[in-house]
């Protein structure tokens, strides 16, 4: 496929951006290539500036649920333009879609409507040690919540010391205050609320992992979390950031019947716009400005446009028939990749919750892949090849072995076994 737009404008970027992108994860270096460059989205597909069409599995990392283009929320959006883009004051819409989250979600009885999954998790953080007074977090190695400097922490030698800091510029009093263990691990969970009584505000935790790829609870893993925080006087933090609305109308949460203390949302919410939440119960949300003492604000919080695409998203999501056809898309997509990895005696491992799936590049076939260092460390460079084999083939999965690929309701029966053919074709090239 010809790149030449793409290239010189990645030049141009990298003049003005670091790493030519505005968020890392979109710069392909993982997989040894130069991102192409969005000229425009149709439906499942998105068009290069050089002209070339993909079927797109990456959907923004979440958000186009629906696909791109789809005509509801573009009307919705354009009604809103002509009223007005933001006001710095309450609208009568962000209690309409507030009130769709709390209908849907089983945790939220109210809630507080921000710019940024990002902006969600860190304000979660902030009402957890708020109401509990104490300042330790616990997150999971493997789980992304966002930028926020408690949370870009990994685990320190040996899963359970204090965590580290995971990227430059966070201050090591800052890590110190996050304690980090393993996916699907209750006993070293337990070890951490054991060894820091009385300390620990919260736990954070991705229900179904997106960020590792797409790693699944083990049965009975979220109720085990919830209890311990419960008995240990901690609150239960969901971030379905990516699994709200995603893995059904209900999120994780009501796809395994547990409910945590507080959710965090983003992405789908906003049907493509800038937007995130937070909430949990009546109580626990008094705790917020300006009704108690844990400060939290934005300009551009509930911002009207982003509302107005949030609200025709998860109306059209709320009719239900959407979840049944991306099971039956995600399925088939599974089957086929199972089969050509069968076929071609590549070793791999498929996992899967709803449209949510990802390919591991693991060492046995069939390996399951609980925690992050199921991942073996050859899976990087050989998604890698796999991700431009696949793209060279019109097909535009997420550019690391540790994200999801997502399937929207716009994707078709034909597309996914578009999909299969070229996965076979690269597990042979590569
Ligand atoms: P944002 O601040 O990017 O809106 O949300 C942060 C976030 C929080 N929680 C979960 C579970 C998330 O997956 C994310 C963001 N996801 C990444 C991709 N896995 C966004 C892509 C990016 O950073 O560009």
């Amino acid at each position: 496929m010809p790149h030449e737009h793409s290239d010189a404008a990645f030049t141009r970027a990298k003049k003005i951006f670091p790493g030519g992108v505005n968020s890392p994860a979109r710069a392909c270096r993982s997989v040894g290539a130069d991102p192409v460059f969005a000229a425009r989205g149709e439906g499942a597909y998105v068009i290069d500036i050089d002209g070339n069409r993909y079927l797109d599995y990456v959907g923004a990392f979440g958000p186009m649920i629906l696909g791109h283009g789809r005509a509801e929320v573009l009307d919705a959006m354009r009604a809103q333009l002509t009223q007005g883009l933001s006001f710095g004051m309450p609208t009568e819409l962000e209690s309409a879609l507030g009130a769709l989250v709390v209908q849907s979600i089983p945790s939220i009885e109210r809630l507080r409507l921000v710019s940024s999954g990002t902006e969600a998790t860190m304000s979660a953080l902030r009402l957890a040690r708020g109401a509990t007074g104490r300042s330790k977090i616990i997150k999971l190695e493997g789980c992304y919540h966002g930028h926020v400097d408690n949370l870009l922490v990994k685990a320190g030698s040996g899963a359970m010391t204090l965590g580290q800091p995971d990227s430059a510029g966070v201050p090591s009093s800052t890590a110190r205050e996050t304690l980090v263990c393993g996916y699907n691990d209750l006993p070293a969970m337990e070890h951490l609320f054991e060894a820091h009584p009385g300390e620990i505000a919260a736990v954070i935790l991705e229900p179904v992992v997106g960020n590792m790829g797409v790693v699944p609870p083990e049965a009975g893993y979220l109720q085990g979390v919830v209890a311990m925080c419960k008995k240990h006087g901690a609150l239960s933090i969901f971030d379905e950031v990516m699994t709200g609305f995603r893995v059904g109308l209900g999120g994780a949460q009501s796809r395994y019947h547990v409910k945590p203390d507080i959710t965090c949302l983003g992405k789908i919410i906003g049907g493509g716009m800038p937007i995130g939440a937070y909430g949990a119960s009546s109580e626990l949300m008094a705790t917020i400005a300006p009704e108690g003492p844990v400060y939290q604000a934005g300009t551009n919080s509930g911002n009207p446009v982003s509302v107005a695409a949030g609200i025709a998203t998860l109306t059209i999501l709320a009719r239900g028939d959407v979840y049944e056809r991306l099971e039956h898309l995600g399925k088939a997509l599974e089957g086929g990749l199972n089969e050509a990895l069968a076929a071609t005696g590549v070793p791999g491992t498929v996992q899967r919750v709803g449209s949510m799936i990802t390919l591991f590049f693991t060492e046995q076939m069939g390996a399951p892949v609980r925690r992050l260092e199921d991942v073996p460390a050859s899976a990087k460079e050989r998604f890698g090849r796999f991700f431009r084999a696949m793209r060279e083939r019109g097909q535009m999965l997420p550019p690391s072995q540790y994200e999801a690929w997502f399937i929207s309701n716009a994707h078709t029966d034909d597309d996914i076994g578009s999909t299969i053919v070229a996965a076979r074709q690269a597990l042979c090239e590569i």
